[in-house]
């Protein structure tokens, strides 16, 4: 095992990951590192696991808090959720197992913007922070921290947790020293402007620091991060990426967005948002920049090719292919690439200001544009909102993509209202399937459903028209308003897929 630990007051504190989880006692609230699959520790959530389970076997209660940065599936959250280790989670999660604890309720789970936690954390608005346990690449002569493949909320959780467990991971490549770009916002009142003008600018340091005092353990450790691979793309995503780049090619005609430059895009996490980021490429684009919180495969892509020269983003969450691909090349990447804390990379101001085109993917948007993001049938959580609202509140333009249908045609991914809503029919203004684009910029709510019915899988297309119709004549002899609906009916489809299995 290299030396990765050069600071002799922390390698005084290196212990086994057995005996740093026992320092974790029942109830405490854990901020982990961790952002969609990378730079998440992997021994300690283990060993809190296999302790958790060891107790509750002894009758003893064991469960902590776990907040991160974003997703970490399936090491930590697995883990953890299969020992029934975890009481509260936030931010975000894709883990299966994840999943069932929070929709069994055998763990709270708050969903909130990925750009705001760590203040309400340093509010106080969770109550302390116990333990940070987050994972670096080594430390310094000086004690300063290299992280790893994502910075997340690391900093945030090091200054705010009593006490602290560093993992440090030999698998992660070194030469990523240089990449970050470190730095806290100031408590409230005390802000100042933030001076990010391009995705590239700096305004902080590449390593992290933490009070030695504070640090009660350090771990070391070999562990590879575990993001799955990608399905290769279908016919139906490359429609919808196709879609999309129409969309942004007639704005550039019409004057609205720089001639082959675009804005500084941001790409949300899946398959269909992965499709978006290769229409990009057939369209061939060339020198665009990325504003965004994660690199997954896709973008990896983009920046090889030289479709995307300029990337800032929270984490850099890659299959292990694209990680073979990263480390073979990472002089190159190094070049491209700026990793730095999602209050930064998700700062609703710095969006703003730069006028950032949002991209996520959806499960479902009604009529409207009302969109659902995180609860199928309006009662499963999926993954959770993640960043998505942080860009569709405040890109200068936000799309949002999905395929027209789900579960083999039985689900619409338009219906007349959604059962659950993440984005309202403010904040969004482009949603796009493989059957086009609606441009909802602009119109009212009875011009936005005739953009939206005409995206809607055929099959649903009459079904919607019906709904839409029968609703503009109004209900109970009153007129039908500004916003037409049939209230018994408006959820209907969701009453009749969890009945029947099928929306049809
Ligand atoms: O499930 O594989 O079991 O069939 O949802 O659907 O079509 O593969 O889409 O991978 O792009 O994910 C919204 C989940 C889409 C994602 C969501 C089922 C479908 C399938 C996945 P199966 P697809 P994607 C930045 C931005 C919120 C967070 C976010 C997401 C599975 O984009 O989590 O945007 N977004 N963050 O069958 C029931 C529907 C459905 C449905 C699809 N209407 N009802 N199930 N599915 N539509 C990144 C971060 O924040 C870090």
């Amino acid at each position: 095992m290299q030396n990765r630990v050069k600071n002799a007051d922390f390698a005084a504190k290196i212990m086994d990951a057995d005996a740093a989880a026992a320092l974790v006692p029942n109830g405490a609230l854990v901020g982990f590192s961790g952002f969609v699959g990378a730079g998440a520790p992997i021994h300690l959530p283990l060993a809190i696991a296999k302790r958790a389970e060891a107790l509750h076997a002894q009758g003893k209660e064991y469960k902590i808090g776990a907040l991160t940065g974003a997703s970490t599936d399936p090491h930590l959250d697995g883990d953890l959720a299969k020992a029934n280790a975890v009481s509260f989670r936030s931010p975000f999660m894709t883990d299966r197992d994840m999943r069932g604890a929070i929709n069994t309720n055998e763990t709270e789970y708050m969903d909130v913007h990925l750009s705001s936690l760590a203040q309400q954390v340093e509010a106080g608005f969770f109550g302390e922070m116990d333990f940070a346990i987050i994972e670096i690449l080594g430390i310094k002569e000086d004690g300063s921290l290299i992280p790893s493949t994502s910075i997340g909320n690391n900093q945030n959780w090091l200054n705010y947790a009593k006490k602290v467990i560093l993992e440090v991971n030999c698998a992660q490549p070194e030469s990523l020293e240089g990449i970050h770009d470190v730095a806290c916002l100031p408590k409230v009142p005390f802000r100042e402007p933030i001076n990010i003008k391009r995705p590239s600018d700096r305004i902080g340091t590449p390593y992290m620091k933490v009070d030695p005092s504070k640090v009660v353990a350090v771990v070391v450790g070999e562990s590879k991060d575990r993001v799955n691979s990608f399905t290769p793309l279908d016919e139906v995503s490359i429609a919808i990426g196709d879609n999309v780049v129409k969309f942004l090619q007639k704005e550039e005609a019409e004057g609205r967005l720089p001639k082959g430059k675009l804005l500084p895009l941001q790409s949300g996490i899946g398959n269909v948002a992965n499709a978006v980021l290769a229409g990009l490429e057939r369209a061939g684009y060339k020198g665009l920049s990325c504003y965004t919180e994660v690199i997954q495969d896709g973008l990896l892509a983009l920046i090889k090719a030289g479709v995307v020269t300029e990337v800032s983003s929270a984490s850099l969450s890659l299959s292990p292919e694209a990680i073979e691909d990263f480390r073979e090349n990472i002089e190159f990447y190094k070049k491209h690439i700026v990793l730095r804390p999602q209050e930064f990379s998700n700062h609703p101001e710095v969006i703003r200001r730069l006028g950032i085109i949002g991209m996520n993917g959806m499960l479902e948007a009604d009529i409207y544009g009302n969109v659902n993001s995180t609860n199928t049938m309006g009662t499963q959580m999926m993954n959770g909102i993640g960043g998505s609202g942080d860009f569709a509140r405040n890109g200068y333009i936000s799309i949002f993509v999905t395929p027209s249908t789900a579960k083999g045609g039985d689900i619409s991914a338009i219906v007349p209202f959604v059962a659950h809503v993440n984005h309202t029919e403010h904040d969004t203004m482009v949603i796009a399937t493989e059957y086009g684009y609606a441009d909802l910029r602009g119109k009212s709510p009875r011009q936005r459903a005739a953009e939206m019915i005409k995206i809607a899988h055929p099959d649903y297309r009459p079904m919607l028209q019906a709904y839409f119709d029968e609703a503009c004549k109004g209900e109970n002899g009153k007129p039908a308003g500004h916003t037409p609906h049939i209230l018994s009916k408006a959820l209907s489809w969701h009453d009749k897929y969890n009945k029947t299995g099928s929306m049809k």
